[in-house]
């Protein structure tokens, strides 16, 4: 079934039942004179190009690779539609190596036909932080599908994280594959729900009228958490303090330090947004939210060309109740002009999704290790870490 990840370091369907095999790496690292020195053959008309994400131009290139291929819907009605601003954060954090921004061009044409990338993170999984690639971004062109030309892709990008010293890898996917640590469902909070229904994101509800619905999702103009503010740089400390006391909750999460939450989650304009409750008296901060912005493009509209989303990205609550702490990321998520809140059921989301009125959208998305085992599934609950 699985030709290609029935040879890779990755946990086998199986294994799923057998408790008895050990958790951690699968295998080994060699010495890094072992690991290939040349890129692997892709077929000829094809070449391997490492893209230098600081040149306007390249940027501009893969930018449009990713926006006419990159993931849809299970309909093809949507299409995301990361930002050049949202992909040069995305993939230059702490560390990050240029080396890992990996296109495949056609020789004859110089057109960039395909990209896959990696960023080094600090990865906690129970005891032991594990020093990983964050692999997104696999894309390759429409007309270039069902070539077998992914596993050649994955192949170099894990070479070239091996020539890093780097064994370990984390991965998102909308499909199945050998085999997922967890798997999340997707939830949407409508804000803007004319357009929504208008664009095909959402239909009218049984026994609903436009008019109901549209009263159904009002929000507050104003937030209702006294001290709730915008996460400023002078707030480094006390948010990396605040979410890593967090996260240990978790059984795998990222290990952030305040490099890390000045890179992640200092507010940038368009691409991430990040909100505290510091108490009035005690000037403590005590609260965190978060929230990445990530439109899609909607195919085929006459009327509407982009919706703007919201992806829950990392929240905290030690005081101000979680439900209260999301809807006032919801209302400055409506004040901000998004269609709608994304969110996974990760962490403790599911205390605030029924309530707050999301409702389970139609995708999924799998969490993957590469050559690390987990003796068992993790339930969503369990798990810490958000990709982008
Ligand atoms: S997830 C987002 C993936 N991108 C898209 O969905 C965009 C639209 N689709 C496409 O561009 C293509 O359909 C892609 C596949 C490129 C996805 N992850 O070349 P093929 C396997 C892993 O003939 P194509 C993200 O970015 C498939 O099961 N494997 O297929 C995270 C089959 O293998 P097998 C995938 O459709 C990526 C083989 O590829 C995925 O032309 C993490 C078929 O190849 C997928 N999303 O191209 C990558 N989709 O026969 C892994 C299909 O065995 C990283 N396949 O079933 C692993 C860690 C590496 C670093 C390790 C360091 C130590
Ligand atoms: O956005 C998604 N689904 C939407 C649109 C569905 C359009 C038809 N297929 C959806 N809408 C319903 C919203 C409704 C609002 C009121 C309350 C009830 C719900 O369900 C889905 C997620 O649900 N998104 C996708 O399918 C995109 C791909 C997701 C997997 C991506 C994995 C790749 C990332 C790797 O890095």
């Amino acid at each position: 079934k699985h030709k290609f990840w029935e040879t890779q370091p990755v946990g086998q369907f199986k294994d799923l039942g057998d408790s008895s095999l050990p958790e951690g790496p699968i295998e080994q690292p060699t010495p890094l004179s072992e690991v290939k020195q040349e890129p692997y053959n892709l077929p000829t008309p094809y070449e391997w190009i490492t893209c230098d994400m600081d040149s306007d131009e390249m940027s501009n290139e893969v930018y449009a690779l990713l926006t006419n291929n990159y993931v849809e819907d299970d309909e093809s009605m949507f299409r995301f539609n990361y930002s050049k601003e949202f992909l040069l954060w995305a993939l230059r954090p702490p560390g990050y190596y240029r080396s890992w921004h990996i296109g495949v061009r056609v020789k004859s044409s110089k057109k960039l036909v395909a990209f896959i990338t990696g960023v080094p993170a600090k990865i906690r999984v129970r005891d032991t932080v594990v020093v990983m690639a964050e692999v997104n971004f696999l894309c390759v062109h429409k007309k270039l599908r069902s070539k077998r030309l992914a596993p050649v892709m994955i192949k170099e990008v894990t070479r070239r994280v091996h020539l890093e010293n780097i064994w370990q890898a984390a991965y998102t996917a909308g499909v199945v594959l050998p085999t997922p640590i967890t798997t999340c469902q997707y939830w949407h909070r409508s804000l803007n729900p004319k357009k929504l229904i208008d664009v095909g994101f959402s239909r009218l509800g049984a026994r609903m009228t436009m008019s109901r619905t549209i009263k159904l999702y009002k929000l507050p103009d104003q937030t209702a958490t006294p001290g709730f503010r915008k996460m400023e740089p002078h707030d480094v400390p006390a948010v990396t303090r605040l979410l890593r006391n967090y996260l240990k909750l978790f059984v795998v999460a990222p290990d952030f330090d305040e490099d890390d939450v000045e890179h992640w989650l200092l507010p940038k304009e368009n691409v991430v947004d990040s909100y505290l409750v510091e108490s009035p008296d005690t000037h403590e901060i005590t609260d965190f939210c978060s929230f990445y912005t990530l439109p899609s493009s909607i195919l085929g509209n006459q009327n509407h060309s982009t919706l703007k989303a919201a992806y829950s990205y990392y929240n905290v609550s030690t005081k101000t109740p979680l439900l209260q702490l999301m809807n006032d990321a919801l209302i400055v998520a409506k004040k901000n002009d998004f269609d709608v809140f994304n969110a996974l059921d990760v962490m403790h989301n599911e205390t605030f999704l029924k309530e707050l009125k999301f409702g389970p959208g139609d995708g999924k998305l799998h969490y993957y290790l590469y050559n690390y085992r987990l003796k068992h599934v993790l339930r969503s609950s369990e798990l810490g870490l958000v990709l982008l």
